[in-house]
């Protein structure tokens, strides 16, 4: 049996943003983009949050429902030194640490428990630590699965610790909403709902037959979670070797400018991704699929890491170029970097944490 730690900080810009400016504490905080450039909110404080302001949510309409909304821009520098801080401090508990992004991650926690410490013990811990070393509070959930731990961690924030013992988790999932559940977006949960399945302990009673007609592999994929069935594995860093975007074109071709759009479209995902886990890699791997299934992959290895968007692109089209040609279309279009390597600061940090251990 697994026992799994999911920690994520609360209003994480915000927080960062009022503990680094005293006169925003306490108040109404939303960190993005300006209403007049139609910006968006990134992170709303909980202060906010009591008017209605939320993620994502365009910062106009955060201002008419909250008039006395304080805002500033993001400020990610100092955002992803904060995560690496937290994430120094999530290591120093086990080396099986995984971010998801830049303010959470999973981790395996399996051996202490198995040494005598409650999985409660070691999440409170860690909330104080971080507390009193970097002054911001996260919610920690405990549980023997990622997705028991990452509902948990949710369930009483901000400044929550929800643990659930073992063999508990199915009658802990069973009276939350199904959209609590990773995977179960606002579509599916309408689709759901339309089938009278409202929480998921309705969903784990599910119709097998109906749930595969309806959503294919990811009907089982969402039952499976909801009986509390998952197995996956907390994977470190180290584990990835590479972040990548594909597309199966809806008809192939072979137009150069229809092809780099499509490259400088997934470039912009894998990046998004890779800043999600603060990795940065020297090789540009593009994949291709011709018409007749061919498939082959085509890799550059650059002098320096790279993560941003236009950095890939550029790498990444200049592979396709060579590629495009007249009779010749694609129907399957794929972005990847891998070559994290020593840029990796997991690595390095964990190997100068050892000899104290
Ligand atoms: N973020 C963003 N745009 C979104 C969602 C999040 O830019 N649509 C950024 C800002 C958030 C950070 O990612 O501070 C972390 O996301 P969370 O979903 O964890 O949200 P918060 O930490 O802000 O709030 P909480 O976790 O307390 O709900
Ligand atoms: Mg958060
Ligand atoms: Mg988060």
């Amino acid at each position: 049996m697994r026992h799994i730690l999911h920690a994520d900080f609360d209003a994480f810009y915000a927080a960062v943003e009022q503990l680094d400016n005293p006169e925003l504490r306490g108040k109404p905080l939303a960190v993005g983009g300006s209403p007049d450039s139609r910006g968006v909110v990134a992170s709303a404080s909980y202060e906010a949050r009591k008017y209605g302001v939320r993620s994502a949510m365009p910062m106009r309409t955060a201002f008419n429902i909250c008039p006395q909304l304080q805002r500033v821009s993001a400020r990610f520098d100092r955002y992803r030194d904060v995560s690496r801080s937290v994430m120094e401090i999530f290591r120093d508990i086990t080396p099986l640490v995984e971010p998801l992004s830049l303010d959470e991650a999973y981790l395996d926690v399996t051996d202490s428990v198995a040494g005598g410490q409650s999985a409660a013990d070691l999440a409170g811990g860690l909330k104080r630590r971080v507390k009193q070393e970097l002054g911001l509070t996260i919610s920690v959930g405990a549980g023997v699965s990622k997705s028991v731990a990452k509902i948990a961690s949710d369930l009483e924030k901000p400044d929550g610790l929800t643990v659930v013992p073992p063999g508990e988790e199915v009658a802990f999932l069973a009276p939350l909403p199904v959209g609590t559940l990773p995977g179960v977006g606002p579509k599916t949960q309408e689709s759901l709902k339309s089938h009278g399945i409202l929480t998921i302990g309705d969903l784990a009673n599910g119709d097998d037959e109906w749930l595969l007609d309806r959503f294919g592999r990811n009907g089982a994929y969402i039952k499976s979670l909801a009986l509390a069935k998952d197995d996956r594995p907390v994977q470190t860093h180290r584990d990835t070797k590479s972040i990548s975007s594909e597309t199966t074109l809806v008809l192939d071709t072979g137009d150069p400018e229809a092809l780099h759009e499509l490259v400088s479209r997934l470039s912009s995902d894998v990046s998004r991704s890779l800043e999600r886990r603060d990795l940065q890699g020297r090789t540009v791997k593009l994949k291709l699929r011709l018409s007749d299934f061919t498939t082959f992959t085509r890799q550059v290895t650059l002098p320096d890491v790279i993560q941003s968007s236009d950095q890939i692109a550029v790498a990444a089209n200049r592979l396709m170029d060579a590629e495009t040609g007249p009779g010749r279309s694609f129907r399957l279009v794929g972005v990847g970097v891998s070559g994290f390597g020593a840029q990796n600061h997991s690595l390095p940090t964990l190997q100068a944490r050892l000899p104290g251990i």
